[in-house]
């Protein structure tokens, strides 16, 4: 049991329930012949076979009861008989219905689309993952958002930038030519959560990836994508025709390189006819983009828009700018430079916004851009892969933390003012949708630990519905990846659902934010300043000193209040009504502040420390108890990793409060021990390698 098979297990069901399921699974009756329903055969011939010992067989029509039928009506005369209600089920949505068909009773997953039918499959075959009832459905689903994408920060050597499993699943050097089988599985994981896109390479991205012979080995993924509804996508550097030694100049207005931006789009399009666009990282850390030639972000994204829009691709412009010249505050800095652009995008670009404004951290309030654009589509991007929260051997569930994201108050017109409702608002371009930075890699678990898998489940899940329920997705791949057991299954969800908090409390307590050590952001390194740009410094963001901590936001401070609607702005411009947890985001506090909790600012922040090493050590205890329930290969590893959590922790925990206690001079409050060693100790700690750099 080495995790390969993800959430897709597909165990064998216990004797009783074997019995409902054979009953109601005696005939699978594809309706068409597409390689989408080809691929909902095979998972089913793959699943029940698993599940239930043996498949059952292929047959033209309905002539048992039991039968499954399903397809669209348009190639199902079948299907098309039922008249069932799919009008307002669009491209990709599907219905699952218990229903007699030739006087048989029936199950029948039906959709406009192949790719609907082929998300209904994998939707009931994880019913019976979960032991669900299956003989009386009635389910009807689709998707809110229309762009489900991973992002992979995959470069062309194998390399993944923030990738903590291994090196990058797609093998460049072997391409076109070996289609390794787990692309395949790649595409099946993906499809079964309901993700239709995939940015192959890092958005730091290397200009070679517009070479015909990386084309070419592109579309071969494409190829293989395709049946399960992924289309390919890529990140494109702005600056390639000059890096291709094509042109000399990548400034978007010169007629040259619009020229050769369009036959560029058309060679794509020739290899990769359903090519879903470009993702752009422009004028960013570094990266070349249209201001190098005096052009706004919009006049870039809109040149590369027009070389798509006649083969209807989009472009999706990230927000994730600030800039040297402005040293402000980093938390307005994209802000400042997109707002005054809204409207001015064409209409196949959606600009893609971190879900908070700084940099994937363990917590940070949503990015005000989501309340400020009314013209322009906006899609979130979050980390799935965990560079901020621990790499993989930190036990960090993240579906927490995105729904606090998404549920988030904007005070934006849109049909229900959260951040979720701006997503699901297009603007009429139908531009709707989450973008997760993949933990996908080559270690045979896929994401570096079976909690990770979970991320990348429950970001399938919030882009299908970002209104989602956390605890319920929490739960629904516990009993898919782990077991069914109810003691394991309340356990396990009960560890997930307050991972992420521990991680807050032991890293980033009160609303502070950036404290990791430099470059790899592994480990604590609150009293770094001395890195060249300010905001690159934990000492910025905490802004410690003998009188108090936190980083002034309000309107006596860098007025970032300003960027959100006004009554959100109010709230956090106010320390008494700002959240306790963006406290130290929004306010620089004196020590001796008051907490909610009676307790001065300073006994609140070490306390919330050992608050997050005493939840680990919950964890621990939490998993130990569950021995008896789980495989040993992966009991023992998940061990060990809350193992190195624990220990990590206490790091976090004794190098903050060494450092802050320099500042504070404060004794610690009673019952708080204090840190083995002093502060040069911890500030002598290198961590000479860490991955995903
Ligand atoms: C930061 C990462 C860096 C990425 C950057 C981005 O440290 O590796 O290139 O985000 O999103 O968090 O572009």
């Amino acid at each position: 049991e080495d995790g390969y098979r993800l959430w897709l297990r597909y165990e064998p069901v216990g004797a009783e329930l074997k019995t409902d399921y054979v009953a109601a699974a005696t005939q699978l009756v594809p309706g068409g012949d597409s390689a989408t329903i080809r691929a909902a055969s095979d998972e089913f011939a793959r699943g029940l076979s698993s599940m239930l010992g043996s498949a059952p067989a292929i047959a033209p029509r309905v002539s048992r009861d039991g039968a499954i039928l399903y397809g669209t009506p348009a190639t199902s005369p079948a299907i098309a008989a039922l008249k069932l209600p799919l009008s307002n089920l669009g491209k990709e949505g599907f219905l699952i219905r218990s229903v007699p068909v030739n006087g048989h009773r029936a199950t029948v997953i039906a959709a406009n689309e192949d790719v609907g039918v082929l998300y209904g499959v994998f939707h009931l075959l994880e019913r019976m993952e979960r032991h669900e009832p299956i003989a009386a459905l009635d389910i009807a689903e689709k998707p809110k958002l229309n762009l489900r994408l991973l992002n992979h920060w995959d470069n062309l050597d194998g390399h993944v930038e923030r990738g903590y499993s291994g090196e990058s699943i797609w093998d460049w050097f072997t391409l076109p030519e070996w289609k390794k089988p787990r692309y395949t599985d790649y595409a099946r994981a993906d499809a079964s959560i309901g993700i239709n896109g995939t940015v192959l390479n890092n958005v730091n991205a290397s200009p070679d990836i517009l070479q015909t012979r990386y084309l070419e080995k592109v579309a071969t993924l494409a190829d293989i994508f395709r049946p399960y509804g992924i289309k390919v996508y890529l990140s494109a550097n702005f600056g390639s025709p000059v890096a291709l030694k094509e042109l000399d100049t990548a400034d978007p207005l010169d007629p040259r390189v619009q020229q050769w931006w369009q036959a560029k789009a058309d060679e794509i399009y020739r290899l990769i006819p359903d090519f879903g666009g470009f993702l752009v990282k422009a004028n960013s850390e570094g990266q070349p983009g249209p201001q190098d030639y005096h052009r706004s972000h919009a006049e870039g994204a809109n040149m590369l828009a027009a070389a798509l829009k006649p083969h209807h691709g989009i472009v999706m412009w990230r927000a994730f700018v600030y800039s040297a010249e402005d040293d402000t505050d980093r938390a307005r800095q994209a802000y400042a430079e997109f707002k005054p652009l809204d409207g001015k995008f064409a209409d196949n670009v959606v600009v893609q916004v971190k879900n908070g404004p700084i940099d994937f951290q363990p917590r940070e309030p949503f990015h005000p851009l989501f309340g400020a654009m009314p013209e322009t589509p906006l899609m979130m991007e979050v980390q799935i892969t965990k560079e901020y929260l621990g790499f993989n051997t930190h036990l960090a569930y993240l579906g927490t933390m995105w729904a606090e994201a998404l549920d988030a108050y904007t005070g934006y017109p849109a049909p229900d003012n959260s951040v979720a409702g701006v997503l699901e608002d297009g603007k009429g371009t139908g531009l709707t949708g989450m973008a997760g930075v993949a933990n996908v890699g080559s270690d045979r678990n896929w994401s570096g630990s079976e909690f990770d898998q979970a991320n990348w489940y429950a970001f399938g899940r919030f882009a299908w519905n970002p209104s989602a329920d956390p605890e319920a997705i929490a739960r629904d791949w516990t009993r898919m990846t782990w077991g069914n057991d109810p003691k394991l299954v309340e356990t396990v969800t009960a560890m997930m659902m307050r991972s992420r908090e521990a991680v807050v409390d032991y890293m980033t307590p009160l609303g502070l934010t950036h404290q990791m050590a430099t470059g790899h952001h592994h480990g604590p390194g609150p009293w770094i300043s001395d890195l060249a740009r300010p905001e690159w410094n934990p000492a910025y963001y905490n802004r410690a000193d003998s009188n108090g901590i936190g980083f002034d936001r309000s309107e006596s401070g860098t007025d970032a209040v300003a960027d959100y609607a006004p009554e959100v702005g109010r709230q956090v411009n106010s320390i008494t009504t700002t959240p306790e947890m963006f406290l130290l985001w929004f306010h620089h506090l004196p020590w001796d502040y008051k907490l909610r909790s009676g307790d001065t600012l300073w006994d609140g922040l070490v306390k919330s420390y050992d608050r997050g090493v005493d939840a680990v050590a919950g964890l621990q205890r939490d998993w130990a108890s569950l021995k008896p329930l789980i495989d040993t290969q992966r009991f023992d590893e998940e061990t060990a990793f809350l193992a190195i959590q624990h220990k990590d922790a206490k790091w976090w925990r004794d190098a903050s409060i060494a450092y802050f206690q320099s500042k504070s001079n404060r004794p610690l409050p009673a019952g708080h021990a204090e840190p083995p060693h002093d502060l040069e100790y911890y500030k002598a700690i290198r961590t000479p390698y860490a991955p995903g750099q």
